[in-house]
């Protein structure tokens, strides 16, 4: 098995010691960074992301995948001139105003990164104003909103709002939100789980 295979087997099993090993020993046999993170580290959470959504594994194997993948980034990244990284494109995400919770939103954002987009993430409870100060300053193709909870829904709507005279692409997701409320508020785009989120917006991107 080649080192950024070996790689990808080390991230879909959660390894951080070992990805991070890894790292530093492709680059050492000469691997480019990009390649790196292409071959290595975001196949290994491609295959992550499929497993979840067919409910292979679960939220934890999840999150100790991409702690995993971060390993390893943290090795190349530096590495990596600004531009590469961006290649993708960037998301802004967070959670909507008056709602804390993160869970699911940092799952979305973990699969983004490991797609190769570079992912701005606000946290939680974030007012209209505050994404479009960020848009503004970051300037995103994408932004991400995340309500988990019936009563912050609305404020999905309000950011739509706020945010209907700038260039980007709205996703949204939680819980309790679904493609009829997507379809509802305009929002570009809707997904159900982490894994459709990273397909939405290679949508969204090529659209
Ligand atoms: C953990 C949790 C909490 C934690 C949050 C910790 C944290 N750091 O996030 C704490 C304890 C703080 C909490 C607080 C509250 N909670 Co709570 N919480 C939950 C719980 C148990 C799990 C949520 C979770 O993390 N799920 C796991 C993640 C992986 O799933 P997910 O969030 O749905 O995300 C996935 C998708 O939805 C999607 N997705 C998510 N975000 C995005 C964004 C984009 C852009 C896209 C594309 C996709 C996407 O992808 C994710 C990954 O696959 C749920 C119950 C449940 N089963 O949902 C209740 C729940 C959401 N909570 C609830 C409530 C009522 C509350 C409180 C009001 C309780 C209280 N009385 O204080 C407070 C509100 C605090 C606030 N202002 O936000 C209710 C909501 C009811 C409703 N319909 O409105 C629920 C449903 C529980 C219940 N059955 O009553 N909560």
């Amino acid at each position: 098995m080649s080192t950024l295979q070996e790689m990808a087997e080390a991230v879909i099993s959660g390894n951080a010691k070992k990805v991070k090993e890894l790292a530093e020993k492709a680059l050492t046999e000469g691997f480019a960074p990009q390649g790196i993170i292409n071959d290595g580290l975001i196949a290994g959470m491609n295959v992550v992301g499929v497993r979840f959504k067919n409910n292979e594994v679960y939220v934890p194997e999840v999150l100790i995948a991409a702690r995993a993948m971060h390993a390893g980034m943290d090795v190349v990244k530096p590495l990596l001139t600004d531009s590469a990284i961006q290649d993708k494109g960037t998301v802004l995400i967070g959670t909507v105003k008056g709602d804390l919770h993160d869970i699911g939103k940092n799952l979305v954002r973990m699969m983004l990164e490991g797609a190769g987009y570079k992912v701005i993430d606000l946290g939680v409870d974030i007012a209209p104003d505050k994404f479009a100060q960020a848009v503004e300053e970051h300037q995103p193709q994408i932004v991400g909103l995340s309500a988990l909870l019936t009563t912050t829904m609305v404020q999905m709507k309000n950011t739509m709002e706020r945010l209907k005279d700038y260039p980007v692409k709205v996703m949204i997701g939680g819980a309790p939100v679904t493609q009829k409320f997507a379809d509802e508020i305009g929002a570009d785009a809707y997904a159900s789980d982490a894994a459709t989120a990273v397909e939405k917006a290679e949508q969204l991107m090529a659209s």
